[in-house]
């Protein structure tokens, strides 16, 4: 058995597995994975052995359990790579932990009306206050790149766990047709074209298993 153990949900579907995988993969580090669908009858049953909170995703390590994107990606980058994944300036690693814990916690529209869906190609009109986040996430991306991102392609100059957590925004923002500065929409085709991301979308798309408690209004909506 390998050393570390990843449990994520359906790829379509489960835009907090990508994080850790992504780390994970960026760094070749060489992992289990486990998968679980989403939203069955039988998830809560099948996630118990291996999540206190029921979700995904969930890192084990030897006998560490670790649950929550945003902590997995820490304990990741603490544990395995020597502090890696979070950039060595301390006011440049403050920045990207702030704008990190931002899209984990907060942007409650985007996470409502645009749900993640690699299959998504939709142009959906947003409300205002999804305009507000987009705005938002698009001042984000477009600020670290020019302050921080050495006219490199990455937020923080080289790959760190802030982009792991903006990977899934990208695919959303992409599938929504989300309407973005030029900086902000270079950002998130390059993160789209990432091969980890492009192999995450190809798998995502591939999936067929229907989600049991989608409303007819998403049902509608979602592949
Ligand atoms: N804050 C958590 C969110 C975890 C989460 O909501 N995971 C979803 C899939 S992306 C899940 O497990 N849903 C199953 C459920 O809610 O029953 C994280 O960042 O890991």
């Amino acid at each position: 058995m390998k050393d570390s153990r990843l449990v994520i949900g359906n790829k379509n579907h489960s835009p907090w597995s990508l994080c850790p995988w992504l780390l994970l993969k960026m760094y070749d580090i060489k992992f289990e994975e486990i998968q679980i669908a989403l939203y069955q009858d039988n998830t809560a049953e099948k996630l118990g052995p291996y999540s206190p909170s029921l979700k995904v995703p969930v890192l084990l390590h030897k006998q560490t359990t670790v649950w929550d994107s945003l902590a997995i990606c820490e304990y990741i980058s603490e544990t395995l790579l020597q502090n890696a994944a979070w950039p060595t300036d301390p006011k440049r690693r403050a920045i990207a932990r702030s704008i990190s814990s931002e899209i984990h916690s907060e942007f409650p529209s985007l996470k409502e009306e645009w749900p993640f869906n690699c299959k998504a190609s939709f142009s959906q009109a947003p409300s205002t206050n999804l305009v507000e986040e987009i705005s938002r996430v698009d001042a984000i991306w477009s600020n670290c790149r020019y302050r921080y991102g050495n006219n490199g392609n990455y937020l923080f100059g080289r790959f760190s766990i802030a982009d792991c957590l903006f990977a899934p925004i990208a695919i959303v923002f992409n599938g929504y047709n989300a309407e973005l500065s030029s900086e902000a929409d270079t950002y998130m085709n390059f993160l789209l074209d990432n091969p980890f991301v492009q192999k995450w979308i190809a798998l995502g798309r591939r999936e067929t298993q229907p989600l049991r408690i989608l409303s007819s209004r998403d049902a509608a909506r979602l592949g």
